[in-house]
């Protein structure tokens, strides 16, 4: 990419794509899983793009940011141990960090490249990677998974899409292995694409969360600069019992503005729950 605007093509959504008028590239390079990309935009701050499709832009990923985290945070009653698999612009990090209840992070991020390329030019996300709750490991999330055993109250799954590293993240041995990380009652939430553009990928997502997980759910939040506007979460709890869409834990208004929220309320909590009607019929 030169300049002019950035189209983010990609087979994942055929036929129809977002584009960002650029005023600058800011950082170009090749690590070893993936071609990175820092752009100025014209209008919704920087973004980071990988292999050709955004992974954020500082206008709105607080949306996304905000919600992977705090919606199955607030579904716990103590989520005390948490890991983040991926998120290497450090969002994710900051928003878990900041949940009073959280005392430990581990995140997985399989491309040191990333965390370094946020550091510099997105330290507003990057300063969750940096947050003394927070421990960074570089390497594939699935082999480390792979080694924890009835470990974590959360674990948040904060992927770029099925394709290159990613794969293996929303396969139903993955959603395994992390039934099996799990404390008791713990929960997981990955991100799970689009339901207009991917809808035959979010119904599949869906049921594999409910093979492994004796409780599913699926949310999802509204954000300009992903595909079609939208972007999901598949959530499993080993509680048969748990309601996702019915918080535990709630804030006044008061603490909200304390955790410098800017989407997340607990009402913003329970509509991401109330999905349209063609969704619901293919989760039946
Ligand atoms: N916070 C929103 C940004 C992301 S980033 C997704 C991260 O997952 C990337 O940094 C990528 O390097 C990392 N990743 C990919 N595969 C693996 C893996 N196997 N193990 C650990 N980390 C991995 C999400 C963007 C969503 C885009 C929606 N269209």
């Amino acid at each position: 990419f030169k300049k002019g605007w950035f189209t983010e093509r990609n087979e994942l959504w055929p036929g129809m794509c977002i584009s960002l008028e650029v005023d600058q590239v800011l950082y170009e390079g090749k690590s070893k899983f993936q071609e990175i990309l820092v752009l100025q935009t014209k209008t919704q701050g920087k973004a980071l793009v990988l292999d050709g499709i955004i992974q954020c832009t500082e206008n709105d990923e607080f949306s996304y940011q905000e919600m992977i985290s705090f919606i199955p945070l607030c579904s716990h009653p103590n989520p005390k141990k948490v890991l983040i698999v991926g998120g290497g612009d450090g969002g994710v990090a900051r928003e878990v960090a900041k949940h009073p209840l959280v005392e430990s992070v581990d995140q997985v991020e399989i491309d040191n490249d990333v965390m370094e390329v946020c550091k510099k030019f997105l330290p507003g996300m990057a300063v969750g990677l940096s947050h003394p709750k927070v421990t960074v490991h570089v390497a594939d999330g699935f082999k480390f998974i792979a080694e924890k055993k009835q470990f974590y109250d959360v674990i948040i799954t904060d992927s770029s899409d099925p394709v290159g590293p990613a794969v293996p993240l929303f396969q139903q041995n993955y959603f395994q292995l992390m039934s099996e990380a799990l404390k008791p009652n713990g929960i997981v939430c990955s991100q799970a694409g689009t339901f207009w553009s991917s809808r035959k990928f979010v119904t599949e997502t869906y049921k594999t969360v409910k093979k492994v997980f004796p409780a599913a759910g699926y949310a999802f939040t509204t954000i300009p600069t992903y595909p079609d506007g939208v972007i999901g979460f598949a959530l499993g709890s080993l509680n048969p019992d748990i309601s996702f869409k019915d918080p535990v834990q709630t804030f006044s208004d008061e603490e909200l503005d304390r955790l410098n929220m800017k989407y997340y309320t607990s009402d913003v909590h329970r509509a991401a729950f109330a999905l349209p009607k063609f969704i619901n019929d293919t989760f039946r």
